[in-house]
């Protein structure tokens, strides 16, 4: 009787303490939900959701209708959420450097034995208070997609809608560039305040923008980079086995990254289907475009932050 008694007790203490060490992240993306840029990021938490029983546990809140795109890094800084899906691109407010990710386009495999993983959550520990745990998508490009035909790469008399990624090079072609959220872009197509826009090359079906499309500019340009932000007090107050969730789960979402090959190749052929046409200026026109659009924006990443410009550069190697 008594033994039992005390057995029980222990189990009750046990179940409790696993109870209590459970953590829960407070998760958002700055892509819509079941989009290309939130999908593998939706895995991860369905992973980390999996694999942490018990240990740690991620509450999906969603996409840009809990906090809009360009607040997603503020969210983080201040811990509003524990964990986000953004890119660089969003938060160059807070991190004009952030600018400069989508010119590395090397594997994170690499990049993480290089120094530049390092070099980069320093960063974001230093500007955004928080930890970077994954970069995914270095091996999509961006495209330029127009409603107006060009006979050659020049931009003059077009509005393009941009977010940093391409304001520079769409200025430096002589483009007028007009920043808007995601969501802002089906509208501003088909109303015509804008002729264009920059996107990568993956996604454009998610939100119908195939309706008020024609052409795809070529080259591919620029590597996306969509980022798994931890706030970094929350990544401190993790244990070593939480953490350990969390880092496996981000070195599996990087890998992902192979996946992109097969469904580029299916986008191109569907955007063909959907009637988008490309335009290529062939070879010496996409090497001068490809030049032009790498020096404009390192200039200005460097400019904009002289001390870790240079060294980002120097990471990348372009
Ligand atoms: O065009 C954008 O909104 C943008 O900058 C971006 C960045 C990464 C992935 C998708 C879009």
């Amino acid at each position: 009787m008594r033994s039992t008694f005390i057995a029980g007790v222990a189990v009750v203490l046990a179940a409790s303490t696993a109870a209590a060490q459970e953590v829960t992240l407070r998760a958002v993306s700055s892509f819509a939900e079941g989009t290309e840029f939130s999908k593998n990021f939706e895995r991860f938490i369905e992973k980390v959701n999996a694999d942490g029983k018990g240990l740690i546990k991620i509450n999906y809140i969603g996409g840009p209708r809990a906090v809009p795109p360009f607040e997603v890094g503020n969210a983080v800084r201040t811990r509003v959420v524990d964990i986000a899906n953004v890119t660089g691109a969003f938060y160059t407010n807070l991190m004009p450097e952030a600018d400069g990710f989508k010119l590395n386009g090397k594997p994170m495999s690499e990049q993480r034995k290089n120094g530049t993983w390092e070099y980069i959550n320093q960063l974001h520990n230093q500007k955004l208070n928080s930890y970077y745990l994954a970069r995914q998508f270095h091996n999509v490009p961006f495209h330029i997609y127009l409603n107006k035909k060009i006979d050659k790469i020049d931009f003059s008399g077009l509005k393009i809608r941009v977010t940093p990624v391409y304001r520079d090079v769409v200025e430096a072609l002589g483009g007028t560039p007009i920043t808007t959220a995601p969501g802002e872009v089906y509208t501003a197509l088909e109303r015509g305040v804008a002729d264009g826009y920059g996107w990568p090359v993956t996604g454009i079906f998610d939100l119908g923008w195939d309706k008020v499309t024609k052409f795809r500019m070529e080259p591919p340009f620029y590597s996306v980079e969509v980022n798994v932000l931890v706030n970094l007090d929350s990544w401190k107050a993790l244990n070593d086995a939480q953490r350990k969730v969390l880092t496996d789960a981000a070195l599996w979402l990087e890998g992902l990254d192979s996946e992109k090959v097969a469904v580029i190749k299916a986008e191109r052929e569907r955007q063909a289907a959907a009637g988008i046409q490309a335009l290529d200026f062939g070879p010496a026109a996409s090497k001068a475009f490809l030049d032009r659009a790498n020096d404009v924006a390192w200039q200005s990443v460097i400019k904009r932050a002289p001390e870790s410009g240079p060294k980002l550069r120097q990471l990348a190697g372009n």
